[in-house]
């Protein structure tokens, strides 16, 4: 990885890195550039409203729940609504899917289509917003698959591998923007000054080794014995008793996410047998898990479900739901490991519920 932002290195906005991005695609229409665009646009303006939330009224949370049994707070609703609104006009998408709706969104009627289909989860760890601890925003971008004009369901359920971008924002100290369209990562830092997105961390790539691991001890009575054996081997407590890795847990996972990116380390939500019907953990496949899979890959990581690779998953809901180990290769690898040698109950209820047929529109 480069030198982050150094003072006096050259200045690059992320429009401008986009457009240089578009140039390594021949033929690009700029469509695709412009979603990107607007990505970022939308992150200054959920910035904007998140880092001043306590002064605007927009902090708590509504009556109202999201497809999760998840009461609603102020600011997913406001994030919600700037995404949709920023991308329903601009005739570059067939649909998009939002972790906050149970369905996919149309684009109304009065407007266009295009070619590309959009998934977000509009304000990633909302329920520490009221705290003032770090959220994030995360996006995923498909190419349109099916022959008629608008977008369905067939569109949105692609595995990881077919993204064509995915990105980020965290809304931290700083709020940062970071994204791959398969051509590496890169970070950008919002000067809130004038209001640009300036690259700080250019092809971004996940160093070894691992400082960190970011898991919620809380659960720990729940989890299989293989992910406690690999809890164990984090901390240098089991195997050749290595360094052990030091926790950090925010309970936003877009900040944990971006600190093991930067740092190296691994974030885990594993399943478990506490429900034997429900033995996929918390994290949603198409909201969360894909796009950061898609981005530590590019980094040169790894994103697992306990069993296999995130990215070659085929969906067969919007709302399914994934473990997920994320961050350096081998560190993931190795809780593979664990699971195939003492989860053999969980991973067969797991694997049960994975290899679903796409549930029928
Ligand atoms: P728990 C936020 O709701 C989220 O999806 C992630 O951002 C975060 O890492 C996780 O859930 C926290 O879940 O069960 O540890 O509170």
């Amino acid at each position: 990885m480069n030198e982050p932002y150094q003072a006096g290195s050259t200045l690059v906005t992320i429009e401008r890195h986009i457009l240089d991005q578009q140039k390594k695609f021949p033929g690009a229409s700029g469509e695709f550039t412009r979603l990107l665009y607007d990505m970022a646009l939308a992150g200054k303006i959920i910035a904007h409203a998140t880092t001043r939330a306590g002064l605007a009224g927009v902090l708590g949370s509504t009556n109202l729940q999201n497809s999760y049994g998840e009461t609603q707070k102020n600011l997913d609703i406001f994030a919600d609504q700037t995404i949709f609104r920023m991308n329903d006009h601009t005739n570059r998408l067939c649909a998009m899917a939002s972790e906050e709706h149970e369905e996919l969104l149309d684009i109304p009627p009065r407007f266009g289509t295009g070619k590309y289909v959009l998934l977000y989860d509009p304000l990633d760890g909302s329920s520490n917003v009221d705290v003032n601890v770090s959220v994030g925003t995360i996006f995923a971008i498909h190419r349109k698959t099916t022959d008629g004009e608008r977008g369905t369901l067939e569109d949105v359920l692609q595995p990881g591998r077919n993204l064509v971008a995915a990105g980020y924002m965290t809304y931290g100290p700083s709020t940062m923007m970071v994204y791959t369209t398969g051509q590496g990562v890169h970070g950008f830092t919002l000067d809130p000054g004038i209001g640009e997105f300036l690259l700080t961390h250019p092809d971004i790539s996940i160093p070894e080794p691992p400082k960190y691991y970011s898991a919620n001890h809380g659960q720990e009575k729940y989890w299989t014995h293989g992910v406690r054996r690999y809890l164990h081997w984090l901390q240098g407590i089991d195997g050749e008793g290595h360094t052990p890795l030091s926790h950090r847990y925010i309970g936003s996972m877009v900040a944990d996410f971006h600190r093991n990116l930067l740092e190296g380390g691994v974030f885990f939500y594993p399943g478990d047998m506490r429900q034997p019907d429900k033995p996929y953990g918390k994290m949603r496949l198409m909201f969360e898990a894909q796009a950061l899979a898609f981005i530590v890959e590019q980094a040169g990581g790894y994103a697992s479900d306990g069993v296999s690779n995130i990215l070659d998953i085929q969906p067969h809901n919007l709302h399914q739901r994934v473990p997920l180990f994320l961050g350096n290769r081998a560190t993931v690898e190795i809780a593979e490991q664990f699971i195939e040698q003492h989860d053999r109950d969980w991973t067969a209820a797991y694997l049960a519920y994975r290899n679903q047929q796409q549930i029928p529109v």
